[in-house]
């Protein structure tokens, strides 16, 4: 093998953001952009030399490209040995399995998550730990320091075998195992779940769809749902992962999920339908003509978990971020066990995770986990779903309304405002920022403030402070505004709002969604001054 050692130097803004560093994929393939990020992850975590990584992405444009550039930089850069999905593919939740599982010094997966891909679309790479989750604040900042000061980088002049075909190959002194991407995730699962109770439910005609939205999932849910538990053939659409994700924007939500929920809403719907996003991690489900929110399918996993066998008398807590509702907060009040709420960012929750502090986690950005992985994982959500489906009898739409009647409702939505100049956003939120001290005791839009903050976070296991995470604002009816910056987008700036009311139990849980919240809307666009500051009179994407 003959490795090179090629000349670079620094390129601005490869800042990794709330996963890893996104940009649009032609700013990756840009002459030395990837190259210089990956020997960053590599000194900025101590050398590459005699380690064992991990490495696959959910199948995008540029994917295998930039999996052939790691592999030869890897080997360079004195690797051992390198576990990589067939074909490029690996499943976020997928790799972050097999780092745990075969207990390598990390992975490097290629992903945008939700973002469309394609030629004209997004890329991404990010570094996950030893303990399978996604690098931790302190890494990520060394990778960024190390961008900064980058003078050359190693790559073989060689390329590696085909990562089409499974097996082992050598490429100088790193062995290079090309793997089936869905046997282990698959194993681990049936530890998890009660696979005979789920199979029964398929025998007695239950019937799903999943969507895998051209993405990632695909093969992963084919084989799991409908080979091995015997959901009728064609349970799962979509199911082949594309370069472009078909053209579409691979975000299982109400909008970019249209096509589920066109059919889980249709005379013939199945009994449960769910999606997942680009690369695997996120989830949406639905009942018959019923979208689960991301916030309450968390407080009735929390609720209903013990029916899985995994989780049976097992969970120590529960943890969501920030702007996630309070839905699980009283499940776990209930539950007696306690809740964590974290900054946005699957990152928070691993030390919380490693410390067994918390057993299940989710976010209102449709993710929801365990203690399984450190990734987020949408089939392991649709599959815990399925399993308290089969084990408890009811229906997903009288579960909810049940839960409802027993704890309340949480009435949430997520308004976003896309693609606005950086300038004007930060104006926003500085602006909003400065009045906080203020706003407490003050009523807008005929609500009443009685709290005002900018989250900031302790983490309880290593004491570390993460400071300006989004403006909360509480309002005297126990409804809540949460207003952060998006750390994923690869175009201007997004203002998300998060916005909540509750409505007690014996209320009237019925209401149309956006009907019930709009005491909460007007209120963030008065405090805030949306329109004025975003030139929109309304979000572009409201989930
Ligand atoms: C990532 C993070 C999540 C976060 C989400 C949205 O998800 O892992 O923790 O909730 O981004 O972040 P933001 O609001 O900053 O855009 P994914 O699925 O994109 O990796």
């Amino acid at each position: 093998m003959t490795s090179r050692t090629v000349q670079t130097s620094p390129i601005e803004g490869q800042k990794p953001g709330t996963s890893g560093l996104r940009k649009k994929t032609a700013v990756f393939r840009e002459p030395s952009y990837l190259e210089n990020f990956v020997q960053c992850i590599f000194d900025g975590t101590g050398g590459a030399a005699g380690k064992t990584y991990v490495v696959g992405g959910d199948g995008r444009f540029f994917n295998a490209e930039a999996i052939g550039v790691i592999i030869r930089m890897a080997a360079a850069n004195g690797a051992a040995r390198l576990i990589v999905g067939q074909g490029g593919i690996l499943s976020t939740p997928a790799a972050s399995n097999l780092i745990r599982k075969y207990k390598t010094d990390g992975g490097i997966i290629l992903s945008a998550s939700h973002n469309p891909g394609g030629e004209n679309g997004d890329f991404g790479i990010k570094f996950n730990a030893p303990n399978g989750g996604p690098a931790p604040e302190k890494i990520t900042d060394a990778i960024f320091a190390r961008t900064r000061e980058i003078t050359e980088y190693r790559i073989t002049e060689e390329e590696a075998a085909d990562i089409g075909r499974i097996g082992t190959s050598v490429l100088g002194a790193c062995r290079i195992d090309v793997i089936d991407p869905v046997t282990d995730y698959e194993a681990l699962m049936q530890e998890l779940f009660d696979f005979d109770a789920i199979g029964s439910l398929f025998e007695r005609g239950f019937r799903i769809c999943f969507d895998a939205m051209h993405a990632v999932t695909g093969p992963y849910a084919t084989r799991i749902l409908e080979e091995t538990l015997g959901a009728a053939k064609g349970s799962v659409i979509n199911a082949v992962p594309l370069p472009d994700f078909g053209g579409g924007h691979p975000d299982p939500n109400p909008v970019w999920a249209s096509e589920l929920v066109v059919i889980m809403e249709g005379a013939r719907a199945p009994d449960f339908g769910a999606a997942s996003d680009g690369d695997g991690d996120r989830n949406m489900i639905m009942g018959k003509g019923a979208f689960v929110s991301p916030s309450d399918s968390l407080a009735l996993l929390t609720a209903y978990a013990h029916l899985a066998p995994a989780y049976s008398g097992k969970l120590t807590g529960v943890a969501r971020s920030m702007p996630t509702s309070r839905a699980v907060d009283l499940v776990a009040e209930r539950l007696g066990i306690p809740c964590f709420e974290t900054p946005t960012g699957w990152k928070f929750f691993g030390n919380l995770l490693d410390a067994g502090k918390v057993t299940l986690c989710g976010e209102e950005s449709a993710g929801t986990g365990s203690d399984h992985i450190r990734e987020k994982d949408g089939l392991w959500a649709a599959l815990l779903w399925l399993n308290i489906l089969a084990r408890d009898g009811r229906d997903i739409v009288q579960l909810r309304a049940d839960h409802w009647r027993s704890f309340g409702r949480n009435y949430y939505s997520r308004h976003d405002y896309e693609e606005i100049p950086t300038q004007d956003a930060e104006k926003l939120m500085t602006t909003l920022r400065n009045r906080l001290p203020d706003l407490p005791g003050t009523t807008v839009a005929g609500m009443q403030i009685t709290t005002a903050d900018d989250f900031a976070y302790r983490d309880p296991v290593d004491d570390s402070l993460t400071e300006a995470q989004g403006v909360r604002i509480a309002f005297g009816d126990g409804s809540r505004v949460v207003m952060r910056l998006s750390g994923t987008g690869t175009q201007g700036a997004t203002l998300r709002v998060y916005l909540e009311r509750f409505v007690g139990r014996s209320g009237d849980h019925a209401q149309d969604l956006q009907t019930a919240l709009a005491p909460v809307i007007a209120a963030a666009e008065t405090v805030a001054d949306i329109t004025k500051h975003t030139g929109r009179s309304s979000a572009d994407v409201i989930t």
